[in-house]
Order: C-alpha cells, then structure tokens, then sequence
C-alpha cells in the first residue's frame, strides 16, 4: 500500500465552496498525525461559475485530467436560479459516475451520539445501516425525448435502463456487504406492483443472486411502505439496496432521520479501482443557506474520512470518524456545532474544533 495520492479538490457550488474548506481541514491533520503524503490537485470546474463563463459544465479534458487521479474529493453542484439542475447535474456529477463507472454509491446512515433524532425514542445504535444505490443506470438514462412540442399532442417519454450487468453487480455489492456485517441483512428497495417491467427485473435479479448467499436474510419492501419503515422501524435495516433513484430518495431520508443531512457522506465508488471514485456529502448546494457560513461541515469531513478509507488508511479513517463523533457528543453547550444541530458555531469554527480533535 502506498502513502502517496493524488487528489482531485472540486467545491463546486454553494455551500460546497464553504464545507470544502473544512473536509481539507480535517484530512490535513489526519494525514499530518498518520504520515499520509497527499497532493491536492484544485479545480473549479464541475461548478455553475464556470458554467456561466465557459457555455459547460466541464472543459472538453475534464476526463484526461481526472483519470489521473487516486480519488476525487467533491463538494455539491447546482445553482438554480442560474442554470437548471438537471445542465449542472448531468454535465458533471452525473458524467463522473458514468464515465467513472462508479456504479456503487455507497451512504452510511447511522445515529451519533449527541445528534438527536427527530424519531421518538431513537437512541444511538437504534440506526446504524448502509444504503448502497446503483448509480450509472435505472431511472438516471438520458434515453427518450419530447415530441409534438408546443402542440396539443405534446409528450415527454424518458426510459429506465436496467442491463443484467448493471443489476448484477451492485447487487453482488450489497450481498458482499452485507455479508461482512454481524446483522447479514440485505432489504431490497422496489416497486414491481406498478412499474412492471424493470422492478420485477430487479426482484428476480435479488432472488436469484440470493441463492448465494443462504446465511444473509432478504426481504423486499415496494418503496412507498419502505420510507415510512425508515421512519416507523429504522432498526429493522442493515444494508438497503435500490436502484438509482430509489437509492437517492432513501439516502437523503435516512439521514434526515438521524438529525440532520448535513451529516451525512458517500463515495462514488468504481470497485475495481480502473477508474477513481468519488467522495462527497449527500447534501447538495443549498442555495437557501448559502453564504451565511453556517452549512454544517461534517458531510464533507466524514466522506474524507471515506476517502481515506478506500484508499487504504483505516487508522487515518477513523481518526476522523472518532474526532467528529467526540465533539459532536459534547453537545451544543460544550462546541461550535451548526444551527442544524442546535449550536450557534460556523461552518470554520466547526470544523477547526474537529480538525482540533483528530
Ligand atoms: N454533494 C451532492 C450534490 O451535489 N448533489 C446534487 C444533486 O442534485 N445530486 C443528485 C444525485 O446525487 O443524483
């Protein structure tokens, strides 16, 4: 294993620019305290600044220049007012998964002390789970069109791609997670009552692919009763897998479930390791908080913490996951955390406590 990486540094937009800052904070001191040698390479496309000054999203070598890297490290996208979501969205974050083939996106939900849930009667170790959404296909194709416009017989057709390999291997993934994990507990996000080809797709895919795996528990669940059991039974989870979409919907609600979004990490993750993955906060750009420098940082600090794992710093990983977990059980009366966690601190005062802690 090596200490040397070369990293590729992209705050994107909104309060991206604002939690980045904080994510280097705390991978600095880490790599400081385990002798990691990083070199941080800084760019500011993928952003809707340069969208605005340059007609895209990316320059024409944005795959050249990152293919070089060991990780990306990315902080949100999106500034709507300015350029539609779905122009930002899919000339970059959607191009680096697609072209990354980062077909895990991999996103931890767990209750840490100190955070209360707005769940009744939740206390830490209650919620402790993995979503692992497929991240290059299903709903996110750019297949279909629009016909007839501007008349009467206008319509918007938009396919779901579901390929056996695609289907295949995020769910051998999930298994293989799963598998490693005390629980060995594997709940399928589907929905085959009304979308009646691909969802049974996906099912048969899961049955199949269970005969492998007699020692992991399996159940299904159509997605409209899984998010209320994410809210009515979080405990019952321990790894959830869905497609594209269903995996983003969940993973911003099972966060939500533990506190706060702003909490939570996830890695774009190419597992065989041809391609660099991706490392970045579930939450997007939050224009409405933007600028106000009160966007809580530990997103961007636990996907570092993420990052480093995958690289194979264990012991660096958890130096970070430790530290933020320890300020955060000091409570709001004892440190600088965010409004969103009822503190009065700034995103800097944050995340220098936490760099202050590793
Ligand atoms: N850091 C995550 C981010 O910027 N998300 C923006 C967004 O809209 N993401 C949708 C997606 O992850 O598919």
């Amino acid at each position: 294993m090596t200490n040397k990486h070369e990293i590729a540094v992209i705050p994107g937009d909104g309060i991206g620019v604002e939690v980045m800052p904080e994510g280097l904070r705390a991978l600095d001191a880490a790599c400081r305290k385990f002798n990691i040698d990083l070199t941080l390479n800084h760019y500011d496309f993928a952003s809707c600044d340069y969208y605005l000054k340059h007609g895209q999203m990316m320059p024409d070598n944005w795959f050249d220049t990152l293919v070089k890297q060991d990780a990306i490290f990315f902080g949100a996208v999106g500034m709507p007012k300015l350029v539609p979501d779905h122009i930002s969205l899919w000339g970059s974050l959607i191009q680096f998964r697609k072209r990354f083939d980062q077909y895990v996106n991999l996103r931890p939900v767990k209750l840490i002390p100190g955070v209360p849930s707005p769940l009744a009667n939740r206390k830490p170790g209650d919620i402790d789970f993995y979503v692992v959404r497929e991240n290059t296909e299903g709903e996110y194709s750019n297949a279909g069109g629009i016909m007839f416009e501007g008349t009467d017989r206008e319509f918007a057709i938009q396919e779901t791609i579901m390929t056996r390999v695609g289907v295949d291997r995020i769910l051998k993934f999930a298994f293989e997670l799963a598998n490693k994990r005390p629980k060995k507990h594997l709940t399928s996000a589907t929905k085959s009552n009304g979308i009646s080809i691909t969802m049974p797709y996906w099912d048969k895919r899961v049955e199949n692919m269970s005969k492998d795996y007699p020692e992991i528990l399996v159940d299904k669940f159509h997605i409209d009763i899984l998010t209320a059991f994410f809210v009515l039974r979080p405990h019952h989870f321990d790894v959830v897998v869905g497609s594209n979409l269903f995996g983003d919907i969940l993973s911003d609600l099972g966060p939500a479930c533990t506190g706060t979004i702003g909490i939570a990490p996830s890695g774009n993750i190419n597992p065989e390791g041809i391609y660099p993955s991706l490392f970045e906060p579930v939450h997007g750009s939050a224009p409405d908080i933007a600028g106000k420098g009160i966007a809580n940082p530990i997103g961007q600090i636990w996907s570092a913490a993420m990052m480093l794992e995958h690289l194979g710093h264990v012991e660096a990983s958890t130096a970070i996951v430790n530290a933020f977990e320890k300020v955060l059980a000091a409570g709001p009366d004892h440190a600088p955390l965010t409004p969103d966690m009822g503190g009065k601190g700034t995103t800097t005062d944050f995340g220098k406590v936490i760099a202050e802690a590793i």
